[in-house]
């Protein structure tokens, strides 16, 4: 940090193809949460109005990026992929810089974002539907895959390149065009990810950015009727509310929401292996993921030593800046973040036995930051309030329960249903468990964090509205099916009628 700042660099919004100031001329300050001397940027703060101008030029741009042929869509999907990687380091550190997480994690967030623009560059030479039998004869019957028009894209910053990739990218390839909203505290991630994309040779207006509130922007995407398709990701009160607006609409609406995601340890489990395990998905990214695990489910035969292992190795990690390649954990987004663990830890102390943490960090390095330390309750009822309100922060709760069956419902019993592990040597129940969790995604032996870009992503319950980020499922957010029948009988063919048995 110099001792006199510089004066922070001002970004602008994009719109149709170029870089703009918002109408009102107000700006907003990013800062880096590590030291919130250092002023990342001042972003412009967008309105109603420059919302209604971002869906206009989306709009206008439809029509052309609809009738490019999908392989030539995900060409440039590629260069993007190509760019990002070209590009990781720098965007790495950057991501770093404004949300905290610490660079080892920030590469693997850009690695996420190159991983999902390849694999949606893919799906312009796929996109399958299907060709089947018709029941008729002389009639052919199919299924292919249409844009559904202009996509709003709300995204987070808790992984402020990934996700918005996981969006962005099958919304595109796919023929929609977009106009996207990054979270106000990583619009600089975002800002970078547009200009790499508009550097790749996506068209003016197939990606308008606007930077802003989410009271302010957010509502004007959700309430504008030529927005067709929303995917958000982020708290469960603001999805519900989006929830609420769009169905009135009638919009297609993709909600990826809160986690309360727990690692059962069994008595037979591999304790070094669980103990990896939970620290990395409990602490990584200061407990800031959605898959995050906040909940270790223990068998009582070896609760104990599983809470003094994970009291000894999180008492080791280090704290601080993550630009530090040292630091294991960074800060929290921000100082409403802090607030938020402060208030749930003194709930804590009430509802479970401190072993670690449960204060804000202090020391050198640390004064000027957003930093909390990895904090552990045991001895936690399963429905006490730290075991089931999800706090997005370092704040681990042990919950001690006797054998499978118990683990299960225990783990089972919460109001969200994002990711799940078991930590088991035995076979038989870690094909139970598979069968047994209500999560969209299931560990064997691993944490609750690192899902590839893939597979589906989501969660049961509150977590979501049944819709899938990512793999081939992440098509159908953004695609109407449309069924097609041709009759080359040369007569009229009643389905369900002249096709009686015999
Ligand atoms: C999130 O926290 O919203 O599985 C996404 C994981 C990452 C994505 C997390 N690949 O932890």
């Amino acid at each position: 940090m110099p001792e006199a700042p510089v004066e922070a660099p001002t970004f602008r919004l994009f719109i149709a193809g170029r870089w703009v100031d918002g109408v009102s001329g107000e700006t907003f300050d990013s800062v880096n949460p590590a030291d919130i001397r250092d002023v990342v940027g001042r972003f412009q703060a967008g309105t109603a109005a420059d919302v209604a101008m971002a869906i206009r030029a989306a709009d206008d741009a439809l029509p052309a990026w609809k009738a490019t042929p999908a392989p030539k869509r995900g060409e440039i999907l590629y260069r993007f992929g190509a760019l990002m990687a070209e590009h990781k380091e720098r965007l790495a550190r950057a991501m770093t810089r404004e949300m905290g997480k610490v660079l080892a994690e920030a590469r693997g967030d850009v690695q996420e974002g190159i991983d999902i623009a390849f694999l949606m560059a893919g799906e312009g030479r796929r996109m399958f539907g299907d060709t089947v039998p018709s029941e008729l004869p002389d009639k052919w019957a199919m299924s292919i895959r249409q844009p559904i028009g202009v996509a709003g894209i709300v995204t987070p910053w808790n992984f402020p390149i990934a996700i918005p990739c996981w969006k962005l990218m099958p919304a595109l390839v796919t023929g929609n065009t977009v106009v996207f909203k990054p979270s106000s505290d990583s619009p600089h991630c975002a800002t970078l990810l547009v200009e790499l994309m508009d550097e790749a040779g996506f068209p003016p207006g197939t990606i308008n950015l606007i930077t802003g509130g989410g009271a302010e922007v957010g509502d004007a995407i959700v309430e504008n009727p030529d927005v067709n398709v929303i995917s958000f990701t982020g708290s469960s009160a603001t999805g519900r509310g989006i929830a609420e607006r769009a169905g009135r609409r009638l919009k297609r609406l993709s909600l990826e929401l809160g986690g309360k995601n727990a690692v059962v340890v069994l008595r037979d489990a591999d304790l070094d292996l669980a103990v990896d395990g939970i620290l990395w998905s409990a602490f990584g990214t200061t407990g800031q993921r959605c898959t995050a695990c906040s909940r270790v489910i223990a068998d009582r035969p070896v609760a104990d030593e599983l809470v003094a292992r994970l009291e000894a190795r999180t008492r080791a990690l280090r704290l601080g800046p993550g630009l530090d390649e040292a630091v294991d954990v960074g800060p929290l987004v921000n100082a409403a973040a802090v607030d938020k663990v402060e208030r749930y830890v003194a709930i804590g102390r009430r509802e479970g036995d401190l072993v670690t943490g449960g204060e804000r960090g202090s020391g050198v390095g640390l004064e000027h930051g957003h930093f909390y330390r990895p904090t552990i309750f045991a001895g936690v009822a399963p429905m006490a309030t730290i075991a089931q309100d999800e706090i997005f922060g370092p704040v681990l709760s042990v919950v001690p329960v006797d054998g499978y069956d118990e683990a299960m419902t225990a783990a089972n019993q919460v109001r969200y249903g994002l990711s799940a592990s078991i930590f088991t040597r035995d076979v038989t129940t870690a094909f139970r468990a598979m069968r047994d969790f209500e999560t969209g995604i299931v560990y064997v032996n691993a944490g609750t964090t690192g899902a590839e870009t893939h597979l589906p992503f989501g969660g049961w319950k509150d977590t979501g509205n049944g819709h899938r980020e990512a793999g081939h499922a992440a098509l159908d957010t953004f695609t109407e099916w449309k069924a097609v029948y041709v009759d080359y009988s040369g007569r009229l063919q009643r389905a369900q009628i002249d096709n009686q048995p015999g």
